[in-house]
C-alpha cells in the first residue's frame, strides 16, 4: 500500500480530504505515519466546512484500520469463509450466475442497492452502469425505506425526481422542520456546513424555528416551538394549513403565479380539511394549526422542510407533496429565504442514463404482492416474499451493493430467513454482517480512504454552488479498481463470460452515452479524456456543468484540474431563483393537483375519520455516533451509555407499570424484541421510540458491534405497511404493545 498525494509536514504527513459520510461534507486533515492514520482533525481551511466535523468523521482512520474490514474477496463454503483471489471470486460468481440463468432464466435476478453505494467515488458513478449491464428487471434499494415519496412528489410537481427544494435557512425568517432531526443526522436532502449553527444564527437574527415531530429531539429542544404531531398526520396538518391560508385570504402566489396549474382546484379541495376536522388526528389543537398557518403566511420569508419522518410514514407522498404546496401558496418556493433548487458544479444525477425524469411513475406490478413499481422501484419489503414464494420469476440470484437490508428494511425477520434460499448471492461490501453473511461471495470495496472523493449525493442538496476534490489517501496496489469490479460484475450478471468482457470497452460505451446526454461530440470527448474510470465522468460533469469549459468551447470555464489545484475547495456563490427553467413537467407548469396525489386522499380521509387513537405507536431515531446499521464496529463510536433504548413518556411508563432501566418485550404484528426502557418527557405521550440500525446478535464477524448488539427495530415494522402512492415503507407510527419482563 502506498501513500499518495499528501503534503509533508514535519515528520508526519497530512492528507487533506472530505468526509464522505453525510451531507455535512466536512473537510478533515489526516495525520499519517507510514500507512497509519494517527489523528484526524477538522480542516479549518476547507472553504465549505470551515472546521466543522462530527465524531464519525474523526473515526475514518479507525474504519480504515478495522481488522474486521474485508480486504480480499471472500468465498463462503457452508458456514465457513475463506479469502480468495479476485480471479477465483469472479470465477465462482460466473459459475453461480450461469447455474441460475440456465435453470431459471434472467427473470430470477435482482439487486438491492444501499445507502453507502451513493458515497463511494466509483460506486456512486457506476451503479447505473452495473444495473444496465445486468439487465435487471427488479430493483430494490434504500430509496423505498427513505425518500421515494419526495422523489415522486418532485417528479410530479416539477418534472424531475431529483428536483427537490432545499430550505434556505441562511436567509429565511422562519424555518419549519417536519420529521427531520439535523442535530443527529446533520441534515438530509439539505446540505449545510453546520445545520444547528444555521438554526442558532437564524434565531440570533430574530428568526423563528418550529419543529413538528412526535419526539422533542435535540433539534426541537433548540427551536422556538415544538409541535408534537402524531406519526403519519403531516398530510392532514398541511391540508388544514392550506385550508386556513385560503380561508383567511393569506394565499400569496407572487412570482410563482404564471408557473402554476390547479390553484382553484386546490382551493376547493382543501375546503373540507378545517383545523377542527384534523386536530384530533394530528394530536394538536385546532388553534395551534391555525396559528401555524398564520405564522407561515406572515413570515417575510419561510423555509418549510420535510424529511424522513414525513416520508417513512403512512401518507409519505401526500405529506411530501403538501410541504411544497404550502411553500408555493405562500410564495416561498424558488426564492431566497424560502425553498430553492441548487445549481451544481458537477450535475451528476441528471446525467446518468436513463435520465431519471423519464422514468414512468407506475411500473408493472410485482409478482407476489401485485403492487406497482414506482419510478422503477419496488417496495423493499417485497424482496423477502419474492425470494421465498415459489413460482415463475422467483428471485434466485441477488446482488447487494453497500446495503444491509436484514437490518434496514421492514419485515426483516422474513428476509433473514429467505436469503439462505438463494442459489446465488453476491455482495459488494466491506464487512461480513447481518446481510452479507448469507452471500456466496463478497467482493470488498476499497476503504473510503483508498478512493478519491467528490460528493455526488450532497452538492445537489446544497444552496451554495461549489466543489472539493479529495485525492485518495492510500492507493491499494493489489486489487482491481472498484469501477472495473462493477463493470465486470454487471456484465457477468447480464450473462457474459469473463472471456467476453472488456471493462474499458464497457466504460467507453457508458461514457459515450453520457456525452450524448450533454450534447458533446463523442470523438472530441474521447480525444481530450482518454483515461477510463470515475475521474473522467466527474471531469465531464464539471466541464459540461453550468460553470464548465464545455471541453474548450468556454475557455475560462472549469475542469476537474481546477479543483485538484485548489485543495481548500472552490465556491461559486448562493443559489439563484430558476423560474420556468426549473419545470419540466408535460404541461410545463407545476402540477399542483395531479391525479396521483388526489387518488390517495380517500385513504387519508378514512384514516382521519376512523382513527381509534388508543395504543402505543413506535417511531425511529438516529444518533450522531451511528450511521444507519454499520458504524457500530468502531469502538469509540459505541462506547458509553447504551443507546439502543426504548424511549417512552412518564405517563405511558406508569400505565404500563415499568420503570427506567426495566427490560420490556416490545411486540408488533410482525415480531418481538426485548429493549431497555428509558423514560423521558421529551416525547409525545402515546409514542415510543427506538433507534434504527441495531440488532448485531448474529454478527460474529463484527467483533466490536457484537458486544453492543442492540435490537433490530425493523423486526417490528410490518412489511405490508407502505405508503400506497409510492410503495415506500412505513417505519414510523407502528402499533406496538409492551410487556415488562419480570
Ligand atoms: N426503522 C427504520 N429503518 C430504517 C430507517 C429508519 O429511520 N428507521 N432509515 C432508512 C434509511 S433512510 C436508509 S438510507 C436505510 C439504510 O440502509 P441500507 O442502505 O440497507 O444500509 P446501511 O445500514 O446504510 O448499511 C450500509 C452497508 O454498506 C456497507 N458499507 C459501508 N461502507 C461501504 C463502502 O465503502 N463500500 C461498500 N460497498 N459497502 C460499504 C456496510 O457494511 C453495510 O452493509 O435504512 C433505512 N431503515
Ligand atoms: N448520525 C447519523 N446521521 C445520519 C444517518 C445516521 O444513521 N446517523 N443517516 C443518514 C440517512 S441515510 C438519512 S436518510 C438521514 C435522515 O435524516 P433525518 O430526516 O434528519 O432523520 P432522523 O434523525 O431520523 O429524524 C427523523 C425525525 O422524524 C420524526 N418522525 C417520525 N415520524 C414522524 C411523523 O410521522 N411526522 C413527523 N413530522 N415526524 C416524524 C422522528 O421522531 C425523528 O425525529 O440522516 C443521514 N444522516
Ligand atoms: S459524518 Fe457528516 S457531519 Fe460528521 S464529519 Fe462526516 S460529513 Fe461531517
Ligand atoms: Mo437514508
Amino acid at each position: 500500500m502506498t501513500v499518495q498525494s499528501s503534503e509533508a509536514k514535519d515528520a508526519a504527513v497530512i492528507s487533506r480530504r472530505v468526509c464522505p459520510l453525510c451531507e455535512g461534507m466536512c473537510g478533515i486533515n489526516l495525520t499519517l505515519e507510514g500507512d497509519q492514520v494517527v489523528k484526524i482533525q477538522p480542516d479549518k481551511n476547507n472553504i465549505w466546512s470551515q472546521g466543522h466535523v462530527c465524531p464519525k468523521g474523526t473515526q475514518l482512520g479507525a474504519l480504515h484500520h478495522d481488522p474486521d474490514r474485508l480486504k480480499q474477496p471472500m468465498i463462503r463454503e457452508g458456514d465457513q469463509w475463506r479469502e480468495a483471489s479476485w480471479d477465483e471470486a469472479f470465477e465462482r460468481i460466473e459459475y453461480l450466475v450461469a447455474g441460475v440463468r440456465k435453470k431459471y432464466g434472467i427473470d430470477a435476478f435482482a439487486a438491492y442497492m444501499g445507502n453507502m453505494s451513493g458515497k463511494g467515488f466509483s460506486s456512486s458513478r457506476y451503479m447505473m452502469l452495473l444495473i444496465q449491464q445486468a439487465k435487471l428487471k427488479r430493483m430494490f434499494s434504500s430509496s423505498t425505506v427513505d425518500q421515494l415519496p419526495k422523489n415522486l412528489s418532485s417528479h410530479i410537481l416539477f418534472g424531475n425526481m431529483w428536483k427537490i427544494p432545499i430550505p434556505d435557512i441562511d436567509h429565511c425568517d422562519l424555518f419549519v422542520i417536519m420529521g427531520g432531526n439535523p442535530a443527529a443526522s446533520k441534515g438530509s436532502i439539505f446540505a449545510h456546513r453546520d445545520a444547528m449553527k444555521g438554526i442558532r444564527d437564524l434565531r440570533k437574527r430574530g428568526g423563528k424555528v418550529i419543529v413538528i415531530d412526535p419526539v422533542k429531539t435535540q433539534t426541537a429542544q433548540q427551536a422556538d416551538q415544538w409541535l408534537p404531531i402524531k406519526p403519519g398526520a403531516d398530510a392532514a396538518l398541511l391540508l388544514a394549513v392550506a385550508h386556513v391560508l385560503f380561508a383567511e385570504n393569506k394565499v400569496k402566489l407572487g412570482h410563482l403565479e404564471p408557473l402554476l396549474k390547479g390553484v382553484d382546484e386546490l382551493k376547493t379541495l382543501v375546503e373540507q380539511y378545517s383545523p377542527e376536522r384534523v386536530a384530533d388526528f394530528c394530536g394538536l389543537e385546532a388553534a395551534q394549526i391555525r396559528q401555524l398557518a398564520l405564522t407561515i403566511a406572515n413570515a417575510p420569508k419561510a423555509a418549510i422542510y420535510g424529511r424522513i419522518g414525513t416520508c417513512t410514514q403512512a401518507f409519505g407522498t401526500l405529506a411530501s407533496w403538501l410541504v411544497d404546496v404550502i411553500a408555493i401558496l405562500t410564495a416561498n418556493l424558488d426564492c431566497v429565504g424560502g425553498s430553492m433548487w441548487s445549481t451544481q458544479v458537477a450535475p451528476h444525477l441528471d446525467l446518468t442514463p436513463p435520465y431519471p425524469s423519464n422514468a414512468p411513475i407506475v411500473a408493472p406490478p410485482i409478482r407476489v404482492r401485485g403492487v406497482n413499481g414506482v419510478l422503477g422501484q419496488y417496495p423493499a419489503s417485497c424482496l423477502a416474499e419474492e425470494i421465498d414464494t415459489a413460482g415463475e420469476g422467483q428471485i434466485k440470484a441477488l446482488l447487494t451493493l453497500a446495503s444491509n437490508p436484514v437490518l434496514s428494511t421492514p419485515g426483516s425477520q422474513r428476509l433473514e430467513e429467505a436469503l439462505p434460499q438463494l442459489e446465488c448471492m453476491v455482495s459488494l461490501d466491506i464487512y461480513i454482517n447481518e446481510t452479507t453473511r448469507h452471500a456466496h461471495v463478497i467482493l470488498p470495496s476499497p476503504s473510503l480512504l483508498e478512493q478519491p472523493h467528490w460528493d455526488v449525493w450532497a452538492w445537489p442538496w446544497c444552496l451554495t454552488s461549489g466543489g472539493h476534490y479529495s485525492p485518495a489517501t492510500f492507493v491499494p496496489l493489489d486489487r482491481p479498481e472498484e469501477w472495473e469490479v462493477m463493470a465486470r460484475l454487471g456484465a457477468i450478471l447480464g450473462g457474459k463470460t469473463s472471456a467476453e468482457i472488456d471493462v474499458n470497452e464497457i466504460d467507453n460505451a457508458y461514457f459515450a452515452q453520457m456525452c450524448d446526454q450533454v450534447g458533446i461530440q463523442q470523438d472530441h470527448a474521447f480525444a481530450l479524456m482518454p483515461q477510463n474510470g470515475p475521474e473522467r465522468i466527474l471531469d465531464l460533469c464539471i466541464r459540461t456543468g453550468p460553470f464548465g469549459d464545455r471541453l474548450g468551447e468556454n475557455p475560462n470555464g472549469l475542469t476537474l484540474q481546477h479543483f485538484k489545484d485548489a485543495p481548500d475547495g472552490l465556491l461559486f456563490g448562493h443559489a439563484k431563483p430558476q423560474g420556468a427553467a426549473a419545470i419540466s413537467t408535460p404541461s410545463g407548469k407545476i402540477e399542483l393537483v395531479h391525479s396521483h396525489f388526489i387518488n390517495d386522499l380517500p385513504r387519508l380521509n378514512r384514516a382521519i375519520d376512523e382513527q381509534d387513537g388508543t395504543g402505543l405507536l413506535l417511531v425511529s431515531r438516529r444518533h450522531l455516533g451511528s450511521m444507519n446499521s454499520w458504524m457500530h464496529n468502531i469502538d469509540k463510536l459505541v462506547r458509553g451509555k447504551e443507546r439502543c433504548t426504548l424511549q417512552m413518556h412518564p405517563l405511558d411508563a406508569t400505565a404500563a407499570a415499568v420503570s427506567d432501566g426495566d427490560q420490556v418485550v416490545v411486540a408488533s404484528e410482525s415480531g418481538r424484541v426485548t429493549a431497555t426502557v428509558e423514560i423521558t418527557n421529551k416525547i409525545r405521550q402515546g409514542i415510543v421510540c427506538l433507534p434504527h440500525g441495531w440488532g448485531h446478535h448474529s454478527s460474529e464477524h463484527l467483533h466490536v458491534a457484537q458486544q453492543h448488539p442492540g435490537v433490530n427495530i425493523n423486526q417490528l415494522s410490518p412489511g405490508r405497511m407502505v405508503d400506497e402512492a409510492s410503495g415506500n415503507a412505513v417505519l414510523n407510527g407502528i402499533p406496538i404493545t409492551l410487556e415488562k419482563i419480570a
